[in-house]
C-alpha cells in the first residue's frame, strides 16, 4: 500500500524544508501577524499556517490519496494512510525567540503510527523514528535513560489547561510530583519534550488535555528508543488525551504517584 522506506525519505526531505521556512519567520517575530485561536492565551502565527500549508502541498503533490490531519486546518481526506502534523509545536517558545519549538510529523498507516520525525529548527536536531526499526537523532540511534528510581528523574510538563480555562489545571498534579522528583522542566513542545525522554535527556514527562498532533510523532519516539507511554492509568485508552511517557523502569513508581489524579471517565 505504501512504500514505508520511501516514505520515512520524503518525510525527511520535508520537515527539514519546513524547519527552513519556520527560520525564515523567526528572523521577522516583532512584525508577525499573531492571531487568537479558542480563548486568548491560544495563540497562532502566521509562521503556524505557512508551515502547515506548505506541508500539506507537498504531501498532496507526493500522495494525492493520503488523509492529513493538521493543527491549524483540521482533518482533510479520508484513507488508511493519515499524516498528521504539528506545524510549530511550541508556538509560544517559537514567537518569544526561543529554541524549544519543533515541527512534528507523524505518518499512521490503518489507526497505527509507523513513522515519525520531530523537527528542532533552532538547534538543527532531527529526531526519527519508524516502527520496529529504532528512533534516531540526526542519524544516531537513540535510548532512553537508565534511571531507576522516581527520585532521581526529570521530568516534563505542559498546562494547556489552564489557557484553555479548564477547571483542572495540572497545578496539583505538579505539586505532587515535585515532591518526588529530582527536578522539572517546562520547555514548550511537547513533541521535543517526549523526543528527550527518547534520547535520555529527560527521565519522563506527562500532560493532560493534549492534542494527537502534539505528540503523535514523540511517542512512537519514545517506544522506540526502548521507553514507555501509556496514560494515567497505566493504559491505552486514555491516549492521547492523557499521556505518561518514562524511560519503563520508573514508569510504576510514576503511575503511583499520578494515579490519584485521574478524573472519571
Ligand atoms: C503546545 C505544546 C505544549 C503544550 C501546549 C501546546 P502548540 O502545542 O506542545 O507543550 O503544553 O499546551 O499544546 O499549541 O504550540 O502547537
Amino acid at each position: 500500500m505504501i512504500n514505508v522506506h520511501e516514505a520515512s525519505q520524503f518525510l525527511e526531505t520535508i520537515i527539514r524544508e519546513a524547519g527552513a521556512l519556520s527560520l525564515e519567520y523567526r528572523k521577522e517575530l516583532k512584525t508577525i501577524r499573531v492571531e487568537q485561536k479558542a480563548t486568548d492565551r491560544d495563540i497562532v502565527t502566521e509562521a503556524d499556517q505557512a508551515v502547515e500549508s506548505f506541508l500539506r502541498k507537498e504531501i498532496g503533490e507526493k500522495y494525492p490519496d493520503h488523509a492529513v490531519l493538521g493543527e491549524e486546518e483540521g482533518e482533510t481526506g479520508s484513507s488508511p494512510c493519515r499524516w498528521i502534523i504539528d506545524p510549530i509545536d511550541g508556538t509560544i517558545a517559537f514567537l518569544h525567540g526561543q529554541y524549544q519549538y519543533s515541527v512534528s510529523i507523524a505518518l499512521e498507516v490503518e489507526g497505527r503510527t509507523e513513522l515519525a520525525a520531530v523537527f528542532a529548527p533552532a538547534l538543527n536536531d532531527l529526531f526519527t523514528a519508524r516502527r520496529g526499526k529504532g528512533a534516531f537523532l540526526n542519524g544516531t540511534p537513540l535510548h532512553v535513560s537508565d534511571t531507576e528510581k522516581i527520585g532521581d528523574a526529570v521530568f516534563a510538563s505542559g498546562f494547556p489547561c489552564i489557557r484553555a480555562g479548564m477547571k483542572e489545571t495540572n497545578l496539583p498534579l505538579f505539586s505532587e510530583m515535585m515532591m518526588h522528583i529530582r527536578d522539572f522542566r517546562r520547555g514548550g513542545s511537547a513533541a521535543l519534550e517526549l523526543c528527550f525522554v527518547a534520547s535520555g535527556q529527560q527521565d519522563g514527562y506527562w500532560e493532560k488535555h493534549i492534542e494527537i498532533y502534539d505528540v503523535a510523532a514523540g511517542i512512537l519516539m519514545v517506544e522506540e528508543a526502548g521507553g514507555q507511554v501509556s496514560d494515567y492509568r497505566g493504559g491505552r485508552e486514555g491516549l492521547p488525551t492523557e499521556v505518561l511517557a518514562t524511560n519503563g523502569r520508573i514508569h510504576r513508581q510514576s503511575l503511583d504517584v499520578i494515579r490519584p489524579f485521574t478524573s472519571s471517565r
